[in-house]
């Protein structure tokens, strides 16, 4: 127990490099969400791609499970003020999705869609990344209903709001559109190290 003490970082650190501008370490994993959570059976899961697609499609679960999965690491940082560091993601990178996506040339943005109503928007840039993961293990375990089992997208270069819980749909868009918390008032892209928090940062 007490060795968890120890390794909080000390202000200069490597690890408070990690760490960024009114961000705080947290060793728990806090649960947020906005409204009820949806509770979905892994099989009826399926990833609905609509909008500027040449052709709609939807990727049933037992699809998903037989594309490639990659194990990644890394450090999440919510907009609520904590970080925490060496979060372990397992999942399909986003850029194996989009190998089965064929985008009109008008597409500039992307809708994440979740069960439950939830949305947040990305640009094209910041979605199709190799490190943006459909996620369905965290830390070597099916992942918590209350965290977006069975499958969230983590983004985790941007603020753990642009990371959504119980994905359900990607709608590619000519423009972009603001989702949920950026309607709210949160900022339209949400860049921890430029602290884009709020929209009239
Ligand atoms: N579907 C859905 N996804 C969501 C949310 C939500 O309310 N619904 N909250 C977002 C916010 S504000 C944060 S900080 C993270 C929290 O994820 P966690 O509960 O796993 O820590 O999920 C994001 N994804
Ligand atoms: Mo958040």
């Amino acid at each position: 127990m007490f060795s968890k003490l120890f390794q909080k970082p000390l202000p200069n650190s490597e690890l408070a490099k990690r760490v960024p501008p009114g961000q705080s370490l947290t060793e728990r994993f806090p649960v947020l969400t906005y409204g009820p959570v949806p509770k979905i059976e892994a099989s009826s899961v399926s990833i609905r791609i609509f909008g500027e697609v040449q052709t709609e499609l939807e990727i049933p679960w037992a699809e998903l499970m037989q594309m490639p999965m990659s194990t990644q690491t890394y450090d999440i940082h919510c907009v609520t003020h904590w970080t925490k560091l060496d979060m372990r993601w397992t999942g399909i990178p986003v850029p194996e999705i989009m190998k089965r996506v064929q985008l009109k040339s008008e597409a500039t943005h992307v809708m994440m869609h979740c069960y439950g109503g939830y949305t947040t928007n990305l640009s094209l840039e910041d979605f199709i990344r190799p490190e943006n993961l459909f996620s369905h293990i965290y830390d070597g375990q099916p992942l918590e209903t209350e965290h977006g089992g069975p499958m969230r997208i983590v983004v985790p270069h941007l603020f753990f709001w642009k990371s959504p819980k119980w994905i359900s749909g990607l709608e590619f868009m000519n423009g972009d559109r603001l989702g949920f918390w950026e309607k709210n008032g949160y900022h339209k892209r949400g860049d921890p190290w430029r602290e884009e928090r709020y929209s009239d940062d």
